[in-house]
């Protein structure tokens, strides 16, 4: 078996509950606008299917609509890390790594190793979408697991201008009602993966562990790319 060896990393940490979202928009210089920039990252239970998990992850988050067909970098693997004993290591991982016009994605499995390191499970493939950026074109494997890879416009609202002015002490009147904030991501777009996931291919989280906020059993998830060196 031939290991790609993968040395650099970064990511955000998120918590994936019933529907929690972390956010970390245009990161570092060197890091965006390319797709080994984690912008966006939801957990939640699918709303059609309660036995079902869905996790979106948005890369490159400035790709604005003139930029609208970014592509994935091919030397940037996308890993879901998921923890269901509590301790904020990973247990297993699902990865996506895109080759042409294909998303290849692997696991759910155990990673090879925890924390930025690790391979692609190339021996634990999960399926693969064609990368569409015209319409929305998903994949339903065998085993009841969704895909989707491309374009998408960006779902996340924020008022960066108004940000800007609150942490600046500008701002007393705080952030601006929905109907007088400006969405600075209004018109843009990002480049999503999306897979929606049995929950029993993920098996059962701990119930109750010191780091349960909600109250019921957790999916604890967090997303890192990896570059090829
Ligand atoms: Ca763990
Ligand atoms: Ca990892």
């Amino acid at each position: 078996m031939k290991k790609t060896k993968l040395l650099f990393g970064l990511g955000i940490l998120a918590v994936a509950g019933i529907v929690l979202v972390a956010a970390d928009h245009i990161d570092a210089p060197g890091t965006t606008n390319n797709t080994a920039d984690v912008a966006d990252f939801y957990g939640f239970e699918s709303p059609s299917n309660d036995a079902n998990t869905v996790f979106i992850v948005d890369l490159q988050t400035n790709v604005l609509p003139d930029l609208a067909y970014g592509t994935f970098d091919e030397d940037v693997l996308t890993e879901i890390n998921i923890d269901i004993t509590g301790d904020l290591i990973e247990d297993m991982v699902i990865q996506a790594l895109p080759r042409g016009d294909t998303m290849y994605f692997f696991g759910p499995a155990a990673p090879t190793a925890t924390g930025l390191n690790g391979d692609v499970l190339v021996n634990s493939p999960l399926g693969k979408v064609v990368i569409s950026a015209d319409e929305a074109v998903t994949a339903t494997t065998d085993a009841g697991v969704s895909l989707f890879a491309g374009p998408r416009q960006d779902a996340f609202f924020f008022d960066f201008g108004q940000f800007n002015k609150v942490i600046g002490g500008e701002a007393p009147e705080g952030f601006l009602p929905a109907g007088e904030a400006t969405d600075t991501f209004d018109g843009a777009n990002t480049m999503s993966l999306v897979v929606e996931i049995p929950n029993a291919m993920l098996g059962e989280p701990d119930a109750m562990t010191s780091l349960n906020v909600v109250g019921v059993p957790v999916y604890k998830t967090w997303v890192t790319t990896n570059r090829k060196q």
